[in-house]
């Protein structure tokens, strides 16, 4: 028996039989699930019963929301999929919203939602939604289990729905009597590991590979965006041999940063517009034309334009392309590099003039930052926060990233080392990912650091969670930019209707959160001077190696906003 499960009594059902919540647990197992992110109800108890023999930890927290978000996050971490288990009714569409996360940001996790009895289906039972038909829009499968003998069965089916094409999450509804009945083994169907999914590393048409890598050789000023997909993938080595082969400058969006290490000549990060407007050749890797690439409009019109995605459907999608490719992101690059190994000069040299103009704009760039960067103007600017938090990152520290505008801010600013150490919500722009992807990530990384930047506002929607890490002994370093306001949409709201009318519906109190943490039981930090950032930050790093969860609370100026946000880029 495993670990977990050693001062347990045995289970009750007579030899032979099985009940549908140990099935769950079972075909969870299977997946290779070691973790179910929950909050109880009567509906789903017997999961947990599952998990206590077949050894899953149970994360208990405290809104479904945080357990779907999780779920999603360590995903995210692990490369596997995630699993979250709420009750039916409020339990469920409190969950929506990290499923719904999810399926914007493609990744892989399973809802396991209680219903009523199927013997009172219809009959206005405790908690009873059509939760089913909810769920549909918002994931890749969703479905009711019928009977107990399929549960196991329609656990792997919903597994294996997630990675279809491009991943997402799936939803399985199961009925209390359905979960709680008892069946024969013999009669249950349960897939066994590893041998009901085939592999998705798909490489693109062969022929298109030919092509791109005779675009790519006889580029001049070419650029590539590698996207979140290029870590879904886990394809950072065939990113890198394909920008360092081909010397092609490399921009990162989403989980795509951290791919090149800081400082690494392919990576460039405040020049990509104009990349955009000279390039003759743009190749878009694992990322969609949506609202943060201006749907593709703001792509040079005279470039040839190549995307390669997961997803059949995005490729192409709100604007014309040259060339597609469809495909597992790390087979396909690898692929396009090895077809151009052959030819007698793959152009690199040529562009070396393409990338130092490039260089040297960076360099401006950063140089006329620098003030906002190192700013010592108490209320702090929010620019300082960030640089600050950048200074502060370790080879190994995962960031995230949940809030508006200081968070905004701090992509100017801040560059993990390393792939897999950014995380933010991804396109739906969901506040609350903080505290559940902290939880996540620790969880799949105990030996790394996990630093959050947090707005105030986005803080408040999932904060109680924090108690979850100080609970299971998850600590992370959360830092909140407070500018008591959601300051983002304040912005907006000042610009169109002018200062004496801009402050409504947006105005927050003025909370101290580190003393919030330690009411919770973590180590709590409050900073007004710009200069007392970073042994703040060293104080709570030496609480969280001893086990707390911390909170630094930094007090920013409410009347810088970020370039985007004056523009208001992300309504364009
Ligand atoms: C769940 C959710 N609700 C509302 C929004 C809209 N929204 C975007 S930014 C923002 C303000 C966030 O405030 P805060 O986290 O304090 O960051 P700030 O902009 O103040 O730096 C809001 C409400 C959202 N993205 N997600
Ligand atoms: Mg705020």
């Amino acid at each position: 028996m495993a670990e977990a499960a050693k001062n347990v009594t045995e289970i009750k059902a007579p030899a032979g039989k099985i009940s549908g919540g140990h099935l769950v647990a079972k075909a969870l197992k299977n997946e290779g699930v070691d973790v179910i992110f929950t909050l109880c109800g009567g509906h789903i108890i017997d999961i947990y019963d599952g998990c206590l023999d077949e050894g899953i930890k149970i994360i208990d927290v405290r809104h479904e929301q945080v357990a779907a978000h999780a779920a999603d996050g360590y995903a995210r971490m692990t490369g596997k999929p995630g699993c979250a288990v709420v009750t039916a009714g409020p339990g469920t569409t409190d969950a929506m919203t990290g499923v719904a996360n999810a399926f914007r940001a493609e990744s892989p996790f399973l809802l396991i939602g209680g219903q009523g009895s199927l013997s009172q289906h219809k009959m206005g039972s405790l908690q009873d939604l059509p939760h089913v038909d909810m769920m549909q829009p918002i994931t890749k499968f969703a479905a009711t289990v019928p009977s107990t003998a399929r549960i196991a069965d329609m656990v792997s089916m919903a597994f294996r729905e997630c990675y279809n094409g491009a991943p997402g999450p799936s939803f399985l509804e199961i009925p209390r009597d359905v979960l709680d009945a008892e069946v024969d083994l013999d009669a249950a169907r349960i897939p066994e590991a590893g041998r009901y999914r085939a592999s998705t590393k798909l490489c693109a048409d062969p022929d298109d590979v030919e092509r791109l890598a005779d675009i790519l050789v006889n580029s001049e000023r070419p650029c590539v965006l590698f996207g979140t997909q290029v870590w879904t993938c886990r394809a950072h080595e065939e990113a890198r041999e394909f920008a360092r082969t081909l010397n092609i400058p490399a921009y990162l969006n989403g989980a795509g940063r951290g791919t090149f290490a800081p400082g690494d000549p392919h990576h460039f990060h405040r020049t990509r517009r104009m990349a955009f407007d000279k390039a003759d050749v743009i190749v878009i890797v694992g990322t969609p034309f949506d609202f943060r690439m201006a749907y593709g409009k703001r792509l040079s019109a005279d470039a040839t334009v190549v995307q390669i995605d997961m997803d059949y459907r995005t490729v192409g999608k709100n604007r014309d392309i040259s060339l597609g490719l469809v495909g597992d992101i790390g087979r396909v690059l690898g692929a396009v590099t090895q077809a151009t190994t052959g030819r007698v000069d793959n152009g690199a040299k040529g562009r070396q003039a393409w990338l130092d103009e490039l260089r040297a704009e960076e360099v401006v760039r950063t140089e006329k930052l620098m003030p906002e960067f190192t700013s010592n103007a108490t209320p702090i600017n929010p620019y300082r926060v960030a640089w600050e938090i950048n200074e502060f990152l370790t080879e190994d520290t995962i960031y995230i990233g949940d809030g508006g505008d200081v968070v905004t801010i701090s992509a100017q600013a801040v560059q993990p080392h390393k792939p897999g150490h950014w995380m933010d919500p991804g396109p739906l722009g969901t506040l609350g990912v903080g505290v559940p992807f902290a939880m996540a990530a620790k969880l799949a990384h105990p030996d790394k650091e996990v630093l959050c930047y947090f707005g105030d506002g986005a803080f408040s929607l999932t904060g109680w969670d924090f108690e979850t890490c100080v609970r299971f002994g998850l600590p992370f370093l959360g830092i909140v930019g407070n500018n008591s306001a959601m300051n983002q949409i304040r912005c907006g709201q000042i610009i169109k209707y002018g200062e004496s009318r801009g402050d409504v519906g947006n105005i927050l109190g003025d909370v101290p959160y580190g003393k919030f943490a330690e009411m919770l039981g973590g180590h709590g930090e409050d900073v007004r001077d710009p200069d007392q950032i970073r042994p703040a930050l060293e104080r709570a790093r030496e609480a969280v190696a001893g086990g707390k969860p911390a909170l630094v609370n930094i007090w920013v100026d409410r009347d810088i906003w970020a370039p985007g946000t004056r523009n208001q880029t992300m309504y364009k």
